[in-house]
């Protein structure tokens, strides 16, 4: 079985509260490297594009049952994770949820 990244786990997230909150270095460095991996271009932020490209590639590899289930995946984590409403996520915009469902998985 393939594993789905942690940003996709990170959806289980949604209902934790927008506090200020603190992270440890190696949260953060979990949060970046995985980050990393959708930001395809490197120019700091996950768009609906590159969401849609790494959920595709995901989806051929049989992390999910088919293409559409895979980008709608994309999208909910885009819009779960899109703070300010700008239509792209940035490192920090989805370290919340990265690092709250990395918590529970302890
Ligand atoms: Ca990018
Ligand atoms: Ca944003």
């Amino acid at each position: 079985m393939i594993r789905a990244p942690m940003v996709l786990f990170a959806l289980a997230g949604l209902a934790t509260p927008a506090l200020a909150q603190t992270y440890t270095p190696a949260e953060i460095a979990a949060s970046q490297a995985d980050f990393a991996k959708g930001d395809v271009n490197k120019d700091g932020v996950i768009t609906q594009d590159e969401v849609d490209k790494r959920m595709v590639e995901l989806a051929a590899a049989g992390a999910f049952p088919d293409v559409g289930t895979a980008k709608r995946m994309g999208t909910k984590w885009l819009k779960a994770n899109d703070r300010n409403k700008d239509g792209k996520v940035e490192e920090t915009e989805s370290r919340e949820l990265f690092v709250a469902k990395m918590r529970r998985q302890r």
